[in-house]
């Protein structure tokens, strides 16, 4: 009788499957070569964090997938506007942890916005992380002071934080417990060093302090779900240069940012863009300073991202 299971991991043509989502109990199966047909749609039929129905083989142990259980949600790797090779990253995530670090590499905004925008779209609690501040200078300080008081203020969980800095360690420990989490970032931000600060026995690879440069190394390669002590699992991924958006009509793009949501219900037009438009419920919130100017530019590049796209 098959048996339900969740993807840990999908390195080659095997996948290590939890049965019962068991840390304990990993069987290694084998996805049947019909999944890989075109109306499966997609790059790789099976991500990290699936669940699925495998049939056991008694003889050898190892198990074949029978049925990719509907997807709750997942995140995509890259900008794939129109195109139907998009690279899932994980599915089923409960909670999705944006890494930034504020230098080495330098923090990029954007980066956390696209992300947010995919968590209010596919009910995923975001959770902010701005890591590596005891490199910090007192000007990088207040600029990430003023960031996490913004997405707070928005509503969203924000954190600062350094893996030398144990407060701060716990205090994302406490987030991920007894979740399905992702670690969603650039490379070399320190997704792995966080995760093995937590809990030591991972033992993630690293970058190395002495190779590490500007544009980070790639050194985690592949998405992976690991059990963690503290209860639930955690994906860490590997590093990607821009947070892939789905499709999103630009008139749509505001429904994206919970604090538009109520001023854009002023404008005068239906298919306000609130960029020159008259009588805009949104630029009118901006200028009483009720939107975060930093955000009103992000939205402002990203409507022009999805314009120049469609
Ligand atoms: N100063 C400082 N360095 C850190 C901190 N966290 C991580 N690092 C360093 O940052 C570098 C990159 O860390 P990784 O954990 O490999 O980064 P990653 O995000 O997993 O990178 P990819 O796997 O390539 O996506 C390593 O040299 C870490 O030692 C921190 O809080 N402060
Ligand atoms: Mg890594
Ligand atoms: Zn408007």
């Amino acid at each position: 009788m098959p048996q339900e299971g969740k993807v840990i991991s999908s390195t080659g043509r095997w996948y290590q499957v939890a049965i019962n989502n068991d840390p304990n109990d990993i069987v290694k199966c084998r996805l049947p070569g019909r999944f890989r047909l075109k109306k499966y749609d997609r790059t790789n039929p099976l991500a990290v964090g699936d669940q699925v129905m495998v049939e056991i083989n008694e003889e050898d142990g190892t198990g074949a997938i029978q049925e990719i259980l509907e997807r709750r949600n997942y995140v995509t790797r890259e900008s794939t506007h129109g195109s139907h090779s998009e690279q899932i990253l994980a599915s089923n995530i409960d909670r999705g942890f944006v890494i930034q670090s504020i230098r080495k590499p330098n923090l990029k905004q954007g980066f956390i916005d696209r992300f947010l925008i995919t968590c209010e779209a596919y009910d995923i609690s975001p959770v902010v992380v701005i890591n590596k501040m005891d490199l910090a200078s007192d000007q990088d300080q207040q600029y990430a002071h003023q960031l996490i008081q913004m997405y707070r203020d928005i509503g969203y969980q924000a954190l600062t934080m350094s893996i030398y800095d144990e407060e701060t360690v716990s205090e994302i420990t406490e987030l991920i417990k007894d979740n399905t989490s992702v670690f969603i970032g650039p490379s070399g931000v320190g997704k792995s060093s966080i995760l093995n600060t937590i809990d030591p026995e991972l033992d993630l690879k690293i970058a190395q302090v002495s190779d590490f440069n500007e544009k980070g190394k790639h050194t985690t390669t592949h998405a992976r779900l690991h059990p963690l002590e503290v209860g639930g699992y955690i994906i860490d991924t590997p590093g990607i240069r821009e947070f892939g958006l789905f499709d999103i009509d630009p008139v749509e793009l505001s429904y994206y940012f919970p604090e538009m949501i109520e001023p854009g219900s002023h404008c005068q037009f239906n298919d306000c863009t609130h960029t020159h438009e008259p009588k805009c419920g949104v630029k009118e919130a901006f200028d009483n300073g009720e939107i975060h100017k930093l955000r009103y530019q992000s939205y402002r590049r990203i409507l022009e991202s999805l314009q120049e796209e469609s």
